[in-house]
């Protein structure tokens, strides 16, 4: 009876051993897979995001990143790649989201699935992620694209603004704060007449802004916050022969913009580094993945380069300030992004 007693306690602890070696090597893997899940692709802001978590899971050493996105900027797109990213288990997920509260469901089965999501640059809303990381507050953001417009139209005339999609949550919080800001007093002789949407299509936000100039012949400004918006308007507004007629600001990469802030044509517009941003997104998700971090609010996170990126209330995660771009410095940051 002893010698069998004895046996079983010893099979017992080595099954508990195996058993305990197994889930430590399930926890701790040489590389994690992750992927960088953008609105859509083809995307030069979100190309230089990927760009910059490449450099990141360079530095890391246990990372391995893939870049994907739907062809069009919708949730049921992003939502069919989810659903193949948890049957493929891989470790984590950073989303540009199409629609802060479309994605939920599947990203909770995703995070249920023990993948750590988290959004940047369009957040998903509170219990979809973990954190969302935003380039710079919204507020901010959304008032500066106004005060662009107004010092390039001299605080007065017609202004319309030309979206991305019209759920995307990043620029539909910045064009709530724009209205805000027009309400205030410099400026009275202002006017925000419509708001399209282009979709981050090219074809359709230059159909967009051709319309925009057809509808409204005292249009001053066209604001674009979005870069894909932006590019296509310019051009519009160049082809149509309207430039230094109708103003076209909002949020540019200094490589696509260049020829139209060097040539007038958009006077000047804001934006932060997108490497920096995906550079943070994948180190936020390697401490999340390896238990570093939680994303608790009042914590923080080590982003190498970037430093410490706190968490806020509802796990907001905020970086930098925009950069203002013109003729003068234009030409500097189109090398970088
Ligand atoms: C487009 C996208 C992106 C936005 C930039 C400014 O590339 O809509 O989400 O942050 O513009």
């Amino acid at each position: 009876m002893k010698k069998v007693a004895v046996f079983l306690l010893i099979a017992l602890v080595a099954s508990t051993m195996v058993f305990a070696q197994g889930a430590q090597e399930a926890k701790a893997k040489d590389s994690y897979d992750i992927v960088i899940l953008v609105k859509s692709m083809g995307n030069g802001f979100f190309d230089a995001c990927f760009k910059g978590s490449q450099e990141a899971a360079a530095e890391l050493g246990n990372i391995n990143t893939t870049y994907m996105g739907p062809v069009q900027t919708t949730a049921e797109g992003q939502i069919e790649i989810i659903e193949t990213l948890i049957a493929q288990r891989v470790d984590g997920i950073a989303i540009s989201a199409n629609d802060a509260d479309a994605l939920i469901p599947v990203t909770k089965k995703a995070m249920a699935a023990g993948i750590k999501v988290i959004s940047f640059d369009s957040g998903i809303n509170e219990g979809g992620r973990i954190v969302d990381l935003v380039p710079s507050k919204e507020e901010l953001i959304g008032r500066q694209q106004i005060q662009l417009a107004a010092e390039l139209a001299d605080y007065a005339g017609d202004v319309a603004v030309l979206s991305a999609s019209a759920q995307a949550t990043n620029q539909n919080a910045w064009i709530s704060w724009m209205r805000e800001e027009i309400k205030e007093a410099d400026y009275a002789n202002m006017n925000l007449v419509e708001v399209v949407y282009g979709d981050d299509a090219p074809d359709k936000s230059y159909r967009e802004a051709v319309a925009l100039m057809n509808k409204y012949p005292n249009l001053k400004v066209i604001i674009c916050p979005t870069t894909v918006g932006l590019l296509a308007t310019a051009q519009a507004v160049k082809d149509e022969g309207k430039s230094g007629v109708v103003e076209v600001t909002g949020l540019g990469l200094p490589s696509e913009m260049k020829g139209y802030i060097l040539d007038g044509t958009v006077g000047q517009m804001a934006l932060w580094n997108p490497i920096d941003l995906g550079y943070t997104s994948t180190y936020i998700l390697e401490s999340l993945i390896t238990g570093k971090a939680d994303g608790a609010v009042g914590t923080s996170f080590d982003a190498g380069r970037m430093g410490s990126v706190a968490v806020e209330e509802k796990g907001i995660a905020v970086m930098g300030t925009p950069f203002v771009f013109n003729a003068e410095n234009i030409e500097e940051y189109a090398e970088i992004f």
